[in-house]
């Protein structure tokens, strides 16, 4: 089991500088460390810190990489990992269309060259009820979306994921009714913690997790973090989103992340985080997954038992 196939070397390298990195910033002995693992300071990535990170130990590497869900390449948690070599994302665009300025095709180096890139630490939290706590790198969305220009009358968001059976063998099978969709609010599209991500521990994106560029919405149960996107639609009505469309009574358009709310099958009042052995115990799952002070606001008065 190793993620290793998908990256030009070994992820051990960038892992250790990293996390040398991180003890620099928190004011340690970064220094020393760093002169143990033998890397120059000029290999440390200087990316923006915007104060939205979380604290907690980020999973490694090899977990975030080999633990997946993308049923584009199997069901299985490991399928990703072993299947999305197959998968070109370079070159790559993105259609926006709908209720903006200047619809289009944009590619991929022409949005890159226009966003801020930084890192952001946020925990995910799966509707499956595990966790981890992930160090993306990508630029807000509400920059993407401000290049496209919103029109005023633009309600809500509509993603796609790119649609290629012959690259994606979970195509080929009726799992899903492809291609992947999701959605979003405008606001909630718009608000700062609503990411692209670009890559992880400061690589490029692996296939599995989602490349080339994939949606991050950390107070949101994981599904609503639509992979390898190609489209965007800004639209006035509400998107049907793939797992909604499948189960709806399992499945919401909201699906903010809710201790209180059980899903019909299993609570959602604790999970397992990754990586914490086999006898770790279960932890707490906080409301709106710990983001609560920065999007409590975008749903005052709205009923989250309702709109699940
Ligand atoms: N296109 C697409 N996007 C997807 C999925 C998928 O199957 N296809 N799975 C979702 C689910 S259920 C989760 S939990 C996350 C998993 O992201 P990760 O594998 O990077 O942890 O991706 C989400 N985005
Ligand atoms: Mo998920």
């Amino acid at each position: 089991m190793s993620a290793k196939y998908n990256l030009p070397y070994s992820h051990v390298t960038p892992e250790t500088v990293y996390l040398n990195r991180r003890a620099m910033m928190a004011g340690f002995a970064g220094a020393g460390l760093l002169a143990a693992t033998g890397a120059q300071a000029q290999d440390v990535p200087d990316f923006e810190i915007k104060g939205f990170d979380t604290t907690e130990t980020p999973n490694t590497f090899e977990e975030i990489t080999s633990y997946n869900n993308f049923y584009e390449f199997g069901t299985g948690k490991e399928d990703p990992m072993r299947n999305a070599h197959t998968l070109t994302t370079d070159p790559w665009s993105v259609e926006i269309d709908g209720m903006v300025e200047r619809p289009g095709s944009y590619g991929l180096g022409d949005i890159l060259a226009k966003v801020d890139i930084d890192e952001r630490i946020y925990r995910f939290r799966c509707v499956e009820a595990w966790s981890m706590v992930i160090p993306w790198n990508g630029f807000e969305l509400n920059q993407l979306l401000n290049l496209a220009g919103v029109q005023p009358s633009a309600k809500y968001v509509r993603f796609e994921t790119l649609f290629r059976p012959e690259e994606m063998p979970g195509q080929r099978r009726p799992i899903l009714d492809w291609p992947y969709v999701e959605g979003l609010r405008l606001d909630e599209a718009m608000h700062p913690l609503t990411i692209m991500a670009t890559g992880l521990y400061g690589q490029e994106l692996p296939n599995q997790n989602g490349a080339p560029l994939r949606l991050v919405v950390p107070w949101k149960y994981g599904f609503k973090s639509i992979k390898s996107v190609v489209k965007i639609t800004l639209q006035e009505e509400q998107p049907v989103n793939t797992w909604k469309a499948t189960n709806h009574r399992e499945y919401g358009f909201y699906s903010n992340v809710n201790p209180e709310v059980s899903h019909p099958r299993w609570s959602q009042a604790t999970e397992r985080r990754i990586g914490g052995g086999l006898f770790a115990s279960r932890i707490a799952t906080v409301k709106f997954n710990g983001y609560e002070e920065q999007v409590g606001d975008l749903y005052r008065g709205l009923d989250l038992t309702k709109n699940y």
